[in-house]
Parts: structure tokens; C-alpha cells; sequence
């Protein structure tokens, strides 16, 4: 008999939350019971999981007694209070938020690219950033292969990743602007609609955005390599769904565009979608709702030694945060590491 496991998911109303438990459904996690759990303005929520009817709680301090395994996305300064009483009471934590993803105790994974790092956890294991995610599981082939230098990188990122009211905010602007009608910015800092925002995140003291600084750092933590030079700018796009970036890779050795597209087409949780002749090529609104990371565009940069362009793109609710959150808790039990160390 295989284990069966108390899930409880923090933030279980929010776009996450919900793309967290239709994937724990979808790939048959041993759930013996789910908890949602979210803040009393959502308490009383009614949700389903497996075809039974479950009522949202209220996370407090006490909502982890007896709860195995609890998936976190409900924002930072929740994941920060609420994390070590979940660990306290036995639970351990897979977190989306940023809290805890450079914490030197808590091991920032991605499956297909360090796997591993689930076996040193202390309680908490942090789930990267969107945009570092479908990055990483294309830069890691390439890197063990040719050893990536330095990585620019500009994104192109949905609306979803920011929740519920930001997609609300793109499809209500979108026709008032067709009509010539003002519109009024609430989420974001600007008009979304039929235009770009370069700025995801908050601004830091050196100018870059907390979004771009993530992808630096956390680039480094996943591949174990603080040697891989980042830079990004990170925009906001008026796309519903998925994320996309423009990569321009540096590496230490030559690597043909054959031979990265040999190691891409055989690599896992991507695929290689690089058929310009036919117009084909990664766009979000095939990539939303599916679970692959797709590459294309691969081509030459002739303006500097062993140089690379590619383009990405990905789900960034499910393989940006709710799957990749769901195949580290599948890790974890299939190690048998759903227990918080003592
Ligand atoms: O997990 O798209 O660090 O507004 C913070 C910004 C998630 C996406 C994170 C966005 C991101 C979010």
C-alpha cells in the first residue's frame, strides 16, 4: 500500500490555489483529504476536489495539525508568518511565494533540473518564480553541455501570474478602449490593455525591478553555478495567459543550433517548437494550459563568441508555479521526505 497524504493548500481561492488542486487531481497525488485554506474574507468558499464538496477555512496558526504536506501560494508575507507553524506541527511546506526562496536552509527546486535538492530540506522547499522556472528547464541541457557564461534575458509576462483581478483588469479595459472610453488603472500601475509595462515587481535601489533580480539569484541557487552571468528586464504584456522570453545565451564552448536543438528535443518538460519556414514557433496561447515548456527560434548570435538566441515560452500558472509545485511534492513522496526532520 502506497501512502496516501493530508494536502492542505494556503491561497486556495486565488489563481494559483485553483491551478494547484485541478493538477493534484489531474495527476492522482495520494490525497487522503485536501484542506483549503485562505483568509476569513474567503472562508466559507465552497470548492470541489475529487468530486466532493470542500469548504474553505480559515488559515491560522493552527490549521496544520495532522495536515502532511501543505502547498503555500498566498503571498510572501503570509508564507513568512504561516510557514514555520506548518513546519512546527509536522507539515511540510512547498511554497510558491518569494519569502523563502534564498534561504540558505530551504533548497529552491526545480524537477527536471536539480532534483536532488529535495533531499536536504528542513521543512520548507521554495517553488521558483514563473519566469525562472520555464528558463531554467531549457538552460540546464545547454549548460551541461557547452557551460553557459552569461544569459540576457527579456520576458514578456501574462497578466495571470498577477491573479484573478489583473486578467479581470485586461479584459475590461480591452473593449473600453476600442470604444475610445477612459479607463481607470487599479492593479497595475498603468493601462494594461494595448500596451507593455516594464515593471513586474518593485523597484530596488539599483534600478532593476524585484522581478529581475529574482531570475538573477534564483537562476544561480536552481543550477548550483554562481559563475552563470544573468541580466533580465522583465515586461508586463497584455496576454492573458503564459509567459514568453527572449534568451540570448553566452557559453564557455561552441554549440551548434543542430546540437541544441538535439538536446532540447531530449530533454525533459520541453519541447522544440522551431519550424520558421512554416511559421511555427512558441506562442502563449498554445503553451497556456499545458504543462511543457516549448523553445524555439534557436538560431546564432554571430555578434559574439559561442552565442545563442532562443524564445520560450510557458504555462506560468501551471508549470510557472502550481505544477512545478506539485512535481516537487511528488518528489518528496516518491523519497518518502514527507516529514519535516527532527
Ligand atoms: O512568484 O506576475 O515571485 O505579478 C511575483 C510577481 C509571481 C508573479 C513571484 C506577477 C512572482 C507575480
Amino acid at each position: 500500500m502506497s501512502k496516501e497524504y493530508r494536502v492542505a493548500v494556503a491561497g486556495a481561492t486565488g489563481a494559483v490555489g485553483r491551478a494547484m488542486r485541478s493538477i493534484l487531481e489531474e495527476r492522482r497525488f495520494p490525497v487522503k483529504e485536501l484542506i483549503a485554506l485562505a483568509t476569513a474574507k474567503s472562508a466559507g468558499t465552497r470548492l470541489e476536489y475529487g468530486g466532493e464538496e470542500v469548504i474553505c477555512r480559515e488559515l491560522t496558526p493552527d490549521s496544520f495539525k495532522g495536515v502532511d504536506l501543505a502547498l503555500f501560494s498566498a503571498g510572501g508575507g503570509t508564507s513568512l508568518k504561516f510557514a514555520p507553524f506548518a513546519r512546527e506541527a509536522g507539515c511540510v511546506v512547498v511554497d510558491n511565494s518569494s519569502a523563502w526562496r534564498m534561504d540558505p536552509d530551504v533548497p529552491l527546486v526545480v524537477p527536471e533540473v536539480n532534483p536532488d535538492d529535495v533531499d536536504w530540506h528542513k521543512g520548507i522547499i521554495a517553488n521558483p518564480n514563473c519566469s525562472t522556472i520555464q528558463m531554467v528547464v531549457v538552460l540546464k541541457p545547454l549548460h551541461d553541455e557547452a557551460r553557459i557564461k552569461r544569459v540576457v534575458v527579456s520576458t514578456y509576462q501574462a497578466v495571470s501570474g498577477t491573479g484573478h483581478k489583473a486578467v479581470a483588469e485586461l479584459l475590461e479595459q480591452t473593449p473600453k478602449v476600442l470604444a475610445g472610453e477612459p479607463v481607470q488603472p487599479v492593479v497595475y500601475p498603468h493601462q494594461i490593455a494595448f500596451n507593455c509595462l516594464p515593471h513586474i515587481d518593485v523597484f530596488l535601489e539599483d534600478g532593476y525591478t524585484k522581478e529581475e533580480r529574482k531570475m538573477v539569484d534564483e537562476t544561480q541557487k536552481i543550477m548550483g553555478d554562481s559563475s552563470i552571468a544573468v541580466t533580465a528586464t522583465c515586461v508586463r504584456v497584455p496576454v492573458q495567459n503564459g509567459h514568453s522570453e527572449a534568451v540570448n545565451l553566452q557559453f564557455a564552448h561552441p554549440l551548434s543550433v543542430e546540437r541544441a536543438r538535439e538536446l532540447l528535443a531530449a530533454a525533459p518538460g520541453v519541447k522544440l517548437v522551431d519550424d520558421p519556414a512554416n511559421k511555427v514557433y512558441p506562442m502563449p496561447i498554445d503553451a497556456s494550459g499545458r504543462d511543457d515548456t516549448y523553445v524555439g527560434r534557436i538560431r546564432v548570435d554571430p555578434t559574439a563568441e559561442n552565442a545563442l538566441n532562443l524564445w520560450v515560452v510557458a504555462d506560468n500558472l501551471r508549470k510557472g508555479a502550481a505544477l512545478n509545485a506539485v512535481q516537487i511534492a511528488e518528489l518528496l513522496a516518491e523519497r518518502d521526505l514527507v516529514r519535516v526532520p527532527r
